[in-house]
């Protein structure tokens, strides 16, 4: 059959902002599903060439690293074209179940500890979302039968409407993400969303921390730490016991799960000296967590890209454990000028400088904290990558002292 020539113009085309994890995704499910794209970067390798027509766009699917102040974005909404991110996108191409998990801090080892019981109790789970694999690559190859277990960040919650989410937790809402929002209210309402995307029926469990600062935001909620103990688990329990999984299989599930690595993890002990990977640590709250695990002294090796919060906090919670910060980085200055008073404060150029400096300062007992408080893009291509050169760093550090001792 021969097309009339103009057949191709008047395809529709849905424009993609963002070529990353997610847009490169998106762009994926969207050509499976006979769509027509246009991707849109500030990176001109990733923009696709050429241009395109307004007239013709259908959709827009956003990046969660992209905010919704951007011009294209702006343009669509006055045109009336529908915005969505990338999550909204896959979940209205799948049918599994899913939880979704939200917070500032600790949602990625919930997500994995999540993932874990479901699969130890005999159900098949799979973690996704901002964990880093993207539910639109899930959504290319999907099995009926497995859970989805999706770590929401503010960024992708800010995009969704689907009602798809068989359960979810929101474990806690502290300063993060300043750089995006005007404050705390903004970022906890992005947050928020996610009591909208539940199924009928289904619950959201939250903290007694998270219910004192949202109360008028959320509808319908229910506190999961009604009892004392560790957040993550008793949000975990909550939602299992709530699920109907057995008691006994459920505990033995919790007891045989790992923590995963750049998370409060130790690395080395070195004539006295402990080293500590927790790269994870990318907001102001995460190192006052990290801190309080430790009865001290602390030497603390911090920085990377600030993100708007206050270090001011850390003044009062560092008290008599924290003997020295070596910040690092573009946010190194910030901490400096805001901590000098209270705390000892060294700027270095980068994690290597400040690790060596912190054990050619450092004493028998003292641990070294790698706890940044701060995203890692300025010096590395992710937490994961500065908690890896992190670690390497230290055994080359050891290695050459052995050598020359
Ligand atoms: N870009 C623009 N204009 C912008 C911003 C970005 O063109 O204004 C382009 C960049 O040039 C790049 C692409 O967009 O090509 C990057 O997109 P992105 O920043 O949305 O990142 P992705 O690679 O798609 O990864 C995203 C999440 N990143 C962010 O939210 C910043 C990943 O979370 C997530 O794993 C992935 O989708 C899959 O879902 C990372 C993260 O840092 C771990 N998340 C934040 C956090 O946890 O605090 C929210």
């Amino acid at each position: 059959v021969l097309l009339p020539l103009n057949f191709s113009e008047n395809v529709k085309t849905t424009l993609v902002i963002g070529l990353g994890v997610s847009g490169q995704a998106a762009t994926q499910l969207l050509a499976r599903q006979g769509k027509r794209t246009f991707c849109i970067d500030r990176d001109p390798t990733k923009h696709s060439p050429g241009h395109f027509d307004w007239d013709r766009v259908e959709q827009v699917i956003v990046s969660p690293g992209v905010p919704l102040t951007h011009p294209v974005v702006q343009e669509a909404d006055r045109r009336g074209i529908e915005v969505i991110g990338e999550i909204e996108l896959g979940s209205r191409a799948i049918h599994n179940h899913a939880i979704g998990v939200t917070g500032t801090n600790g949602k990625t080892t919930t997500v994995l500890l999540l993932e874990h019981i479901f699969n130890q109790i005999g159900y098949k789970a799979v973690a996704v979302g901002n964990i880093g694999r993207s539910l639109c690559s899930y959504a290319l190859n999907p099995r009926a039968e497995e859970w989805l277990i999706v770590e929401l960040s503010s960024f992708q919650l800010e995009t969704m409407h689907n009602r798809w989410l068989d359960g979810a937790l929101f474990l806690n809402l502290t300063p993060d993400h300043l750089e995006r929002y005007a404050g705390l209210e903004e970022y906890g309402r992005a947050k928020c969303r996610i009591e909208q995307c539940l199924k009928k029926g289904a619950k959201l469990w939250i903290s007694q921390q998270v219910e004192k600062l949202t109360k008028c935001w959320l509808r319908n909620p229910v506190r999961f730490d009604l009892e004392s103990g560790v957040q993550n688990i008793l949000a975990v329990t909550a939602l299992c016991r709530d699920l109907g999984f057995e008691e006994a299989a459920l505990q033995r599930a919790i007891q045989t799960f790992q923590k995963p690595a750049h998370r409060m993890e130790r690395v080395e002990e070195w004539h006295g000296i402990s080293f500590y990977n927790d790269s994870k640590a990318t907001n102001i709250d995460s190192v006052r967590y990290a801190v309080e695990q430790f009865s001290g002294p602390l030497i603390l090796l911090a920085g990377g890209i600030d993100k708007g919060a206050s270090y001011r906090p850390w003044i009062e919670q560092f008290q008599g454990k924290v003997r020295m910060i070596f910040a690092f980085g573009q946010a190194a200055q910030k901490m400096k000028g805001e901590l000098e008073n209270s705390i000892f404060v060294q700027c270095v150029e980068g994690l290597r400088e400040a690790l060596c400096t912190a054990m050619r300062n450092a004493r028998q007992g003292d641990t070294i904290l790698l706890s940044p408080g701060c995203s890692s893009f300025d010096q590395f291509q992710n937490y994961e990558h500065r908690g890896n050169e992190f670690k390497r760093m230290i055994k080359e550090k050891i290695w050459i002292e052995k050598k020359s001792s």
